[in-house]
């Protein structure tokens, strides 16, 4: 089995300073997230960028303020901007930050309900249009998919050549509106992606753990961070992002999984080609 990779998602768009006082908001905070996570062995920042208020933004500006300090104190590691953004961004404000010409960035693999009366949008054109952007400015992505007919998109649109390799893929269940991760749901996608992709789960809220632990176990790759869940365990709120990579470099341990580096991540999910 592969090291394993874990990525930390150290904001989001929805999670806020009322649902868990560290989810970080300015520079400062991110740069102090982003890195100890990364000292607890996150080798991939997924980044949202958000102002210092709190609301969060796609602006080009804010996100090369934030990408430039984390790297400058942690430089080796792997930035992954959100192309997703917040719900009710246009496609154009979500895409901006690809100009940035990050190392890595999300493509959003279908629509979505996301709570209440919230709809995330991404068209079969939208995922055509980011695709191509990314491949144009050799951006290598991880394809979000939040439910089994987001898999099968992208599997039409490597037969049309669209979508190209390296496959890697980001199972986000949990999501209210999206498909939860339970183990079959897990199984179910896992065993439904192309040859020679790798994957990684990201399990929101109550899942986070419990989709983490099946996918050590399987040989995939563990998303976590205060993007998907404020809780360290039930009723006990995370202090940090760094609390939940150190709770899965745990588990990992259980099951022999050595932690990837961001050298060896670049390798395992072949950024380097
Ligand atoms: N904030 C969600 C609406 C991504 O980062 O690409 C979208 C999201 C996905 O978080
Ligand atoms: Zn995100």
């Amino acid at each position: 089995m592969d090291k394993l990779i874990i990525t930390c998602a150290i904001t989001g768009a929805e999670t806020t300073k009322e649902h868990n006082k560290a989810v970080p908001y300015t520079v400062m905070e991110m740069v102090e997230e982003a890195c100890a996570a990364y000292k607890a062995g996150a080798s991939i920042i997924h980044l949202h960028a958000r102002y210092d208020d709190g609301s969060p933004t796609q602006d080009i500006f804010r996100y090369k303020e934030i990408i430039e300090a984390i790297l400058n104190e942690c430089p080796d590691i792997i930035i992954q901007v959100s192309t997703g953004g917040a719900v009710g961004m246009s496609i154009e404000e979500r895409s901006d930050v690809l100009n940035l010409i990050p190392e890595m960035a999300t493509l959003d693999c279908g629509t979505l309900n996301f709570g209440g009366d919230e709809i995330f949008v991404n068209t079969e054109n939208n995922i055509i249009y980011f695709a191509n952007k990314m491949h144009e400015l050799g951006i290598k992505y991880e394809m979000e998919c939040f439910e089994k007919g987001h898999i099968d998109m992208t599997k039409r649109l490597i037969k049309k050549e669209i979508i190209k390799p390296p496959f890697h893929y980001s199972f986000v269940l949990g999501v209210v509106g999206g498909m939860i991760g339970e183990e079959r749901d897990f199984i179910f996608l896992k065993d439904s992606l192309p040859d020679d992709a790798t994957y990684s789960v990201a399990g929101i809220g109550k899942y986070e753990f419990s989709l983490a632990e099946l996918a050590i176990k399987h040989g995939g790759h563990v998303r976590v961070g205060l993007e998907d869940n404020i809780y360290l365990e039930k009723n006990v709120l995370a202090k940090s992002n760094a609390d939940l990579v150190n709770k899965v470099v745990e588990i990992a341990k259980k099951y022999n999984r050595k932690i990837a580096n961001p050298k060896e991540t670049r390798k395992i999910l072949k950024m380097e080609e």
